[in-house]
């Protein structure tokens, strides 16, 4: 099942909220620097001592003070000119995340599982917003089992509405 909402993503109600992180896994701005504030100082310290992530890669925390039990922290790519490998990075992201999600499901004998997404690489990263609302829903669409929950969350009102689409459009 996929979604969409308006929101912020630090009060979502499901059991992992994926965050747009850097390599160092370190905080940054933008909906890194939001889940990190919201989910407290412990969520940076257990960061710490994953040693980083690859762009396109995905590593799992706890969710400390957030509503979510896990955070899937990965890593978009910088946008420079979509002749750097930034489509198969950016859909990467999203697979790994599914994966991780499932592997979480299975460990803990869950029915389903429920995963947020933000708009990975649309902000700091300036991937085209529409492109990457493609190459998200794709991937996700390719990914996704009866069991997993998606839930892309737009910050904005146009971010919405460009998923919404997408989502009509392919009904
Ligand atoms: N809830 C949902 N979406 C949000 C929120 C929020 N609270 N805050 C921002 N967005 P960005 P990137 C949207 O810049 O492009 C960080 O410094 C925002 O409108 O957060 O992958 C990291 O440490 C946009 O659509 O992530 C990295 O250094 C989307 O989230 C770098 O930024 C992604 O924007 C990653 O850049």
């Amino acid at each position: 099942m996929i979604e969409v909402c308006k929101g912020d993503i630090t009060k979502m109600d499901v059991d992992i909220i994926v965050n747009a992180a850097n390599k160092k896994l370190i905080g940054g701005g933008g909906v890194d620097g939001a889940i990190h504030r919201a989910a407290g100082k412990n969520l940076l310290e257990e960061c710490k001592t994953l040693g980083g992530c690859e762009v396109g890669e995905a590593k799992m925390t706890l969710g400390y003070n957030l509503k979510a039990k896990r955070v899937i922290h990965t890593v978009g790519p910088y946008y420079k000119d979509g002749n750097h490998n930034e489509k198969e990075l950016l859909s990467n992201c999203y697979k790994n995340s599914i994966l991780l999600a499932e592997k979480y499901r299975l460990e803990n004998s869950l029915e389903n599982v429920s995963v947020a997404f933000p708009c990975i690489s649309t902000g700091l990263y300036r991937y085209p917003f529409n492109e990457a609302c493609s190459i998200a829903y794709k991937t996700v669409k390719e990914n996704i089992n009866p069991h997993i929950k998606v839930i892309f969350v737009c910050f904005s009102d146009s971010d919405y509405k460009t998923y919404e689409n997408k989502i009509k459009e392919n009904d």
